[in-house]
C-alpha cells in the first residue's frame, strides 16, 4: 500500500516576499506524497505567478484566511490536512514527523514555531516566541487527520485571529488527541516595524472580541500582557535583558492596541481582560461549515 496523501493548504494575500521559500520548503519534505493548494485572495503582486512556477494548485477567493483554509480543505484529496502560512518555512522532516504522530494514535500535531526577521523588533519577537515552545495554551495544531478536522467543522470563518487556538481547542474537546513534533517551522516576520505590528494587533483586536465570547476562560489565560510563559522562561529572558525589555515594550504597545480595539481592558494586564465576560464557553460551536457561503466564495 502506498503512503497516504497529505494536503498542504496555504492561504495567501500579497505574499510574494515569502511564498517562494514556503513552497520550496514544502517541496523539500522528506515525506513524498503531498499535494499543495494555494488559496489566494486575488493578490496584486507576484504571489500567483510564483505559485504557478512551483506547479501547485491555485484557488482564488475573496475569503479571509480562515475561510480560505476551509475552502482549500474542501477541495483537498488528502487523508491529512496541514495548514501552512505563506510566510512559513518548514524543516524538511515536518510532515514525516506529523505522520509518525498519527501512527502513534494522535489526530493532530503542533509544530513548534521560531520567529525569524530583520531588525531589533524582529529579534524581540524571536525571543518572545522561544518562550512559547511547549506551551499548549499558546501553540496550536496545524496538522490534522482530515476526518477529525471535518468533524469539528473546520476553522471558524468569523475569526481572523485566535482561529488556530479555537480549532485546536474544539478538536481536544471532541476527544481528539493532539501531539507535538520536534521539527520546526520558521515564521518569517521580515523587517518587523513597531507601528505595523501595532496596527495589525488593532485589526486582530476586533475579531478577538468574538474569540473571547466563545472561549472566555481560555481567553483570560491567553490575552494577557504578562503571560505565564514569560515567568517560566525568566532565566532565558534574564540572559538577554536588552531584547527582553524590547519585548515587554512591544507587548505593552500591542496590548494597548487590543485595549483600543476593545477586546481587552486596561483593568488587569496580568490577568488579561476583564471586560463584560461572556457567560458560557460555546466551544462546541462550529461556524466553519457555512457551505453556501464557501461555494459562493471559491473559484479555480
Ligand atoms: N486567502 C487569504 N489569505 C490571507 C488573508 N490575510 C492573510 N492571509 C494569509 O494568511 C496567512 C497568515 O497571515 P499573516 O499576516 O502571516 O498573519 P500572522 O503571522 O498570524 O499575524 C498568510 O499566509 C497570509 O498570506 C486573506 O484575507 N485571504
Ligand atoms: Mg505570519
Amino acid at each position: 500500500m502506498g503512503k497516504p496523501l497529505v494536503s498542504v493548504l496555504v492561504p495567501t494575500k500579497n505574499s510574494e516576499a515569502t511564498i517562494g521559500k514556503c513552497l520550496e520548503s514544502i517541496r523539500n519534505q522528506t515525506y513524498r506524497n503531498i499535494e499543495t493548494i494555494v488559496v489566494d485572495c486575488f493578490s496584486s503582486d507576484a504571489t500567483k505567478k510564483t505559485a504557478e512556477d512551483h506547479r501547485v494548485r491555485i484557488l482564488e477567493s475573496r475569503a479571509n484566511r480562515s475561510e480560505a483554509r476551509n475552502i482549500g480543505a474542501e477541495k483537498a484529496k488528502g487523508d491529512f490536512v496541514f495548514f501552512v502560512d505563506s510566510d512559513m518555512e518548514l524543516d524538511p522532516s515536518v510532515i514525516e514527523e506529523c505522520i509518525r504522530k498519527v501512527d502513534e494514535g494522535y489526530h493532530g500535531a503542533i509544530v513548534p514555531e521560531i520567529s525569524v526577521g530583520d531588525g531589533f523588533w524582529a529579534e524581540c519577537r524571536a525571543l518572545e516566541k522561544t518562550c512559547y515552545i511547549g506551551d499548549d495554551s499558546i501553540e496550536a495544531a496545524r496538522f490534522f487527520v482530515r476526518s477529525a478536522f471535518e468533524s469539528v467543522g473546520g476553522y471558524d470563518c468569523e475569526l481572523e485571529a485566535g482561529e488556530d487556538w479555537d480549532l485546536d481547542h474544539r478538536a481536544r474537546l471532541k476527544g481528539y488527541k493532539i501531539g507535538r513534533i520536534d521539527a520546526f517551522i520558521a515564521h518569517h516576520e521580515g523587517k518587523l516595524e513597531l507601528r505595523e505590528t501595532i496596527s495589525k494587533k488593532r485589526h486582530y483586536g476586533e475579531t478577538l472580541e468574538k474569540y473571547k465570547r466563545k472561549h472566555p476562560n481560555r481567553a483570560k489565560q491567553q490575552l494577557r500582557l504578562i503571560r505565564p510563559a514569560f515567568m517560566k522562561n525568566w532565566r532565558r529572558l534574564a540572559k538577554d535583558p536588552v531584547h527582553s525589555v524590547g519585548m515587554l515594550l512591544m507587548k505593552t504597545c500591542e496590548f494597548l492596541a487590543l485595549v483600543q480595539s476593545g477586546s481587552v481592558t486596561r483593568a488587569d494586564p496580568v490577568m488579561g481582560y476583564s471586560k463584560k465576560s461572556a457567560t458560557v464557553e460555546k466551544s462546541e460551536e462550529t461556524l466553519g461549515t457555512d457551505k453556501t457561503r464557501r461555494e459562493r466564495l471559491w473559484q479555480e
